[in-house]
């Protein structure tokens, strides 16, 4: 396994539209666990292939304490959805920032496995937020991109300086 490097906004990489898994392949598997370890190490609890500069329909999550639930979605689609909740939601790719997201409360996604195998999924709280933040990332959304303007802007402005501080 390897850790891969995470892009950080605003690298115009992470507004790609990742493009359908079509090869249910060895590459496709070493690149599924790169992600989860990259993901651990962070730590993160979910982690997008736009994130790692592979524009694929491919995201990894694991929302358990003990990193023993890790799930990989091989192009995934949202079926249903019902409700909203607000989360405080942070990104990878946007190191020590954090935000208030209004996402649906619920959903059901269909997916893929590594090996290709389709699979349905129901879940809710930070599981459902979770899914629908790296959904989000396989369109080239991001987070910030919910925030009002003015939002947006306090939020990037200690971006930069967390940018400083971390030297
Ligand atoms: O590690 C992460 N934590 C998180 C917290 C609340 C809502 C969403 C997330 S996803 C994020 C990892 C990441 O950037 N995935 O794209
Ligand atoms: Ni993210």
């Amino acid at each position: 396994m390897a850790k891969l490097d995470i892009l950080e906004f605003p690298d115009p990489r992470l507004r790609l539209n990742a493009l359908p898994v079509e090869a249910f392949d060895a590459a496709l598997k070493k690149l599924a666990d790169d992600m989860l370890e990259t993901m651990y190490a962070a730590p993160g609890i979910g982690l997008a292939a736009t994130q790692v500069n592979a524009p694929k329909r491919l995201l990894v999550v694991d929302v358990s304490e003990a990193h023993d639930a890790p799930l990989v979605l091989v192009n995934p689609e949202l079926l249903d959805s019902r409700g909203s909740e607000v989360c405080q939601e942070g990104c990878l790719s946007f190191p020590g920032v954090f935000a208030d997201v209004q996402r649906k409360e619920w959903v059901r996604v269909k997916a893929q496995d590594v090996s290709g195998k389709l699979f349905e999924l129901e879940t809710d709280g930070l599981l459902a937020v979770c899914i629908q933040h790296e959904m989000d990332h396989l369109v080239g959304k991001v987070f910030v991109d919910y925030l009002s303007p003015l939002k947006r802007s306090l939020l990037l402005r200690k971006l930069e300086k967390q940018r400083r501080k971390a030297g």
